[in-house]
């Protein structure tokens, strides 16, 4: 009894998820551009609004759109009492998700049930007491080709989309842009090897009772608790993005459920993911990796914009957009970028150090 308890139990846990994938889809998409209040149209009404220097906006761009406050839900992050997967933006994403709702959930279902009333049908029909002489059949032919070929079958038919599904996934068709995704005990730095190599640091955003008196802390517009982060990744909306991965530290994982791939970030080794995400949107995630004692506190938030945002962004970072030739020359780019470089203390090490992330790694 209880084995057939424990299959109930399976075959409902397995399929709720499918049910809980409908009403995620209803859900509005936020425009690509910041609400009004999140940026002001005029100076003036720059001006009148007093900015809050405690506690500035994620990424302050209202020239360029990125930084988009956020609605109250929307996909790219958990839901409430959600199950299943999260709704996909990528094609992989779409293909994966439908692999397993469509094809090996009913399957699972389909299979739990036909077990179960097979133990049903044998504790029933078979029991003591309505079958008192028992069969002594020790061989049936006909019925152990079936039950070798049938899973066989099963097994091929699982294969098959199994293949087509890892061979897109690690087959990145021609990057239109490369970031540098590194793990760090315990946030992200990502780094944009193709727009002058400039580095950005995302760290997750405390709450409110939890930072120091004007330092900077979460609100609902930055993302929901525990996953938002000062600095987002951008990307543009409808390019291959490839994701070269590492870490400074210990092993760490980078994951964005609705993008669907996930890789692990090992130090001294560059592991590649790829993404083509066709809706533009705020997509969070987390380290999926147990790295260490703040492991549960370095999320990863992924701002998808139009290219043209995109490249205004990168301009407003410092970085150059591709295609565009260097405004300067590579070692004083990104000393642009960084404010502090020009200092007079600052520029005496400049020399010896490497100016980027990126010549770092080209000098190793
Ligand atoms: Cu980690």
């Amino acid at each position: 009894m209880k084995l057939i308890a424990w299959a109930i139990a399976l075959a409902a846990a397995g399929l709720s998820p499918a049910a809980a994938q409908t009403p995620q889809a209803a859900q509005p998409q936020p425009a690509v551009t910041a609400p009004a209040s999140a940026q002001p149209q005029s100076p003036e009404a720059a001006a009148a609004s007093t900015p809050d220097k405690a506690n500035p906006p994620a990424v302050t761009t209202s020239e360029t759109g990125v930084g988009q406050a956020l609605p109250e839900a929307q996909i790219g992050m958990p839901v409430k009492a959600g199950t299943g997967l999260q709704e996909q933006v990528t094609d992989v994403g779409r293909f994966a998700a439908g692999f397993h709702n469509n094809w090996l959930l009913l399957l699972c279902v389909a299979i739990s049930l036909f077990v179960l009333g097979l133990l049903g049908f044998t504790m029933l029909r078979f029991r003591r007491g309505a079958n008192p002489t028992p069969s002594r059949t020790s061989h049936n032919t006909a019925l152990e080709v079936v039950w070798t070929l049938v899973p066989v079958l099963i097994l091929v038919a699982i294969a098959i989309p199994s293949m087509r599904l890892l061979k897109t996934q690690y087959t990145p068709p021609p990057a239109d842009l490369t970031v540098k995704v590194t793990g760090n005990q315990w946030f992200w730095t990502y780094s944009y090897p193709d727009n002058g190599g400039f580095e950005i640091v995302s760290n997750q955003l405390k709450e409110q009772r939890d930072v120091k008196p004007g330092e900077r802390f979460r609100t609902d517009k930055d993302g929901p608790p525990m996953l938002a982060v000062d600095e987002r990744m951008v990307i543009p909306a409808g390019k291959v993005v490839k994701f070269l991965v590492t870490s400074n530290d210990v092993i760490h994982a980078f994951w964005v459920p609705a993008f669907w791939s996930k890789i692990d970030a090992n130090p001294g080794q560059v592991n590649q993911i790829w993404v083509k995400v066709d809706r533009p949107g705020v997509y969070f995630g987390q380290c999926t990796e147990l790295c260490g004692a703040r492991h549960g506190y370095m999320p990863t938030a992924v701002e998808v914009v139009s290219p043209e945002q995109f490249d205004a962004w990168i301009v407003s970072k410092g970085g150059t957009p591709k295609g565009a030739r260097p405004a300067a020359t590579p070692a004083a780019a990104p000393a642009a970028a960084e404010p502090a470089a020009a200092t007079p203390a600052a520029a005496t090490t400049a020399e010896a150090q490497p100016a980027t992330n990126q010549a770092a790694t080209a000098q190793n």
